[in-house]
């Protein structure tokens, strides 16, 4: 049976493609799924694809991934800078995580520089765009398949 994973995308994820595009590019959040299901099939993973603007809702989410899937791949948007309870999160589900930013955020304002996700995630992909998700992909396969 394949491996699973879940792709989570925080706040305002859901306006790629039109937010931004200097900093986000023009790719949607659908692009994205459809490439990382493209790129799962190719690693041999089973791909969940979610958002949610609610930091409550991503909290229920991460939760839930406990005994589902093997891993998760994590763009927490603007809270990945202020989120103790989505690093508390996966610290209790314990389930490897790679964190994702489309822009590199240590390029940008101050207050992006602090990652909470970063002290509980595998490794940081940034300043990529969409294609970090699948550098994410490549990375959790490996991972998960030859855990260092
Ligand atoms: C996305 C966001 O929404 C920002 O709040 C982060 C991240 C950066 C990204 O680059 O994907 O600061």
């Amino acid at each position: 049976m394949p491996l699973s994973v879940l792709v989570l995308n925080g706040p305002n994820l859901n306006l790629l493609g039109t937010r931004q595009p200097e900093v986000y590019g023009t790719t949607t959040l659908a692009d994205i799924e459809r490439d990382c299901r493209a790129k799962g099939q190719a690693l041999g993973l089973d791909v969940e694809f979610r958002h949610s603007n609610s930091e409550g809702e991503l909290v229920d989410l991460i939760h839930d991934a406990r005994g589902r899937h093997a891993g998760l791949i994590l763009n927490a948007g603007a809270y990945t800078h202020t989120s103790i309870a989505l690093m508390d999160a996966i610290s209790s589900v314990e389930l490897p995580t790679v964190e994702v930013h489309l822009s590199n955020i240590h390029r940008r304002e101050p207050f992006r520089h602090h990652s909470y996700i970063a002290k509980v995630a595998l490794g940081q992909i940034c300043g990529f765009g969409a294609f970090g998700y699948l550098m994410a992909l490549e990375a959790l396969a490996h991972h998960l398949r030859s855990p260092a």
